[in-house]
């Protein structure tokens, strides 16, 4: 069925209709801003999610640099003690139950001497660091604009500069103490794809205790629950974040004692970006040379670590449980990880590129859009409408193109791009969709769309690029 945005696209001149897509995309991040940080969705996630802030600078960029600088120094307020970002910050104007596990859940996380002060009140989990790429590309659309704007960026990089540091040291030690160059994730949604089937072997050996009853008021916003992780999922996510609660949120004991301990091999490959970036950074605002080798040291260890995931047979990174000492074999994008940590050789690139053009991924005939379903259609967790386990997500798109670009492949990258744009018109901005019809699936105005939709848009290829093969 084709929207009000379809129609607009298809009846006007092309210039016409990308100036008013454009526009629209900005009308949701407007209508979804708080001030000086942007809810994730207006209702299912009226709060501040990590790395969707992160996003959504990268397309608050293209009108406004210093509000998306402001973005991510609101994030970054409420890091805690010991680096870590909050997967998320609660909104304290969220009308009374919206959201579920909300801030009361979390509130005794602000007991750990680690925490911010509070309210707002903070998750003790995490998500994946696109942060400092996300402050990049901030910088970089501030240069070009110059003047002020690339004064007023040089001033944020230099505040957001030694947060960044904290953050990836963070990362870096308290989720890799075995130095492995692998980030250890507590919880499926610290990773991001909350219900992917990259989680179903690990999550089921989580013995699930005593839980009092509880609502699932994301089910409210949705047109069926197939849409949404199941109640089994949920009790275990529940379970989980009391067994983090209970071991006070600190890192050691829960290294200890906690059932889902995974080596996730997407946060890994973005981490490794992110110091790309964060080198950068760090050479624009002087920091020392000290600084600079510790950042290097982690990038060559994450490759390292990246490289000893890669299964050859599936052409795909595996993520792996420390608790079962076993990869866990499960095809979906997050295992294009090596793509997205860039520096490839040619034999890994081309391997990597043969999977994604495979039937199991852009190859598969029943695409409704070329774009890559979040877990192949060949494998056995597949389901076509849930969530992180087959729709398409164009937060993961806008991730492949800007990798592919990276690796120096930008017709694959153009293909991406044009196919998801009318992917995003056909809906009102959706949060993820049905990979075989196209049906756009969760929320509405979802920020993180709208933002790639900006960057995409503000990225058009000269004419020689976009001739895709
Ligand atoms: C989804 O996750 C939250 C929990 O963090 C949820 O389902 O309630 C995921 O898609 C996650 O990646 C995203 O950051 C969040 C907000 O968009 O929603």
């Amino acid at each position: 069925m084709s929207s009000e945005n379809d129609r607009m696209l298809r009846a006007e001149t092309p210039l016409g209709a990308e100036i008013r897509f454009a526009a629209r995309a900005r009308q949701v991040l407007r209508q979804n801003d708080m001030g000086d940080w942007t809810r994730a969705a207006p209702n299912l996630y009226p709060h501040q999610w990590s790395w969707d802030s992160a996003f959504i600078a990268i397309g608050l960029a293209h009108f406004n640099t210093r509000r998306a600088a402001r973005e991510l120094l609101a994030l970054f307020e409420h890091q805690w003690r010991t680096g870590k970002v909050p997967h998320i910050v609660f909104n304290p104007e969220a009308p009374p139950a919206s959201y579920f596990p909300g801030p009361e859940h979390w509130a005794c996380a602000a007991a750990s001497p680690d925490a911010p002060p509070a309210p707002p009140y903070t998750s003790c989990l995490c998500q994946p660091p696109v942060h400092a790429i996300a402050a990049l590309r901030v910088w970089e659309v501030a240069e070009r604009s110059g003047g002020e704007e690339a004064g007023a960026a040089r001033v944020f990089l230099r505040q957001i500069y030694p947060k960044f540091l904290l953050w990836h040291h963070y990362l870096t030690t308290h989720r890799d103490p075995e130095g492995s160059g692998l980030v250890t994730i507590y919880h499926p949604w610290e990773s991001g794809t909350d219900n992917s089937p990259r989680w179903d072997a690990p999550l089921s050996n989580v013995e699930v205790g005593e839980l009092p009853p509880y609502p699932r008021y994301d089910l409210r916003y949705v047109a069926s629950p197939s849409e949404r992780p199941t109640d089994v999922d949920y009790d275990r996510y529940l379970w989980l974040v009391k067994l983090i609660k209970k071991a006070g949120c600190d890192e050691r004991n829960t290294y200890r004692s906690h059932p889902f301990l995974v080596k996730d091999v997407l946060f890994s490959a973005i981490l490794a970006a992110a110091n790309e970036a964060l080198m950068e950074i760090a050479a624009l605002v002087g920091a020392p040379s000290g600084d600079r080798t510790l950042i290097a040291s982690w990038i060559a260890r994450g490759h390292r670590g990246l490289n000893g995931m890669w299964d050859p047979e599936l052409g795909l990174c595996l993520d792996y449980d420390l608790r079962a000492g076993r990869p866990l074999r499960s095809r979906t994008v997050a295992g294009f990880a090596p793509l997205i940590a860039g520096r490839q050789g040619s034999g890994r690139l081309e391997a990597l590129l043969a999977t994604l053009d495979s039937p199991a991924f852009l190859g598969h005939p029943w695409l409704h859009w070329p774009v890559p379903p979040s877990t192949s259609p060949f494998d056995e967790g597949f389901h076509r409408r849930s969530y992180w386990r087959g729709p398409t997500w164009p937060v993961v798109n806008w991730l492949l193109w800007w990798s592919l670009l990276r690796a120096g492949e930008p017709q694959r990258a153009e293909g991406l791009r044009q196919a998801s744009l009318p992917q995003i018109a056909s809906s009102s901005f959706g949060e993820y969709f049905e990979p075989f019809v196209g049906e756009s699936l969760g929320a509405d105005d979802q920020s993180w769309t709208a933002a790639v939709t900006l960057d995409w848009l503000a990225n058009e290829p000269c004419q020689e690029e976009r001739k895709v093969a």
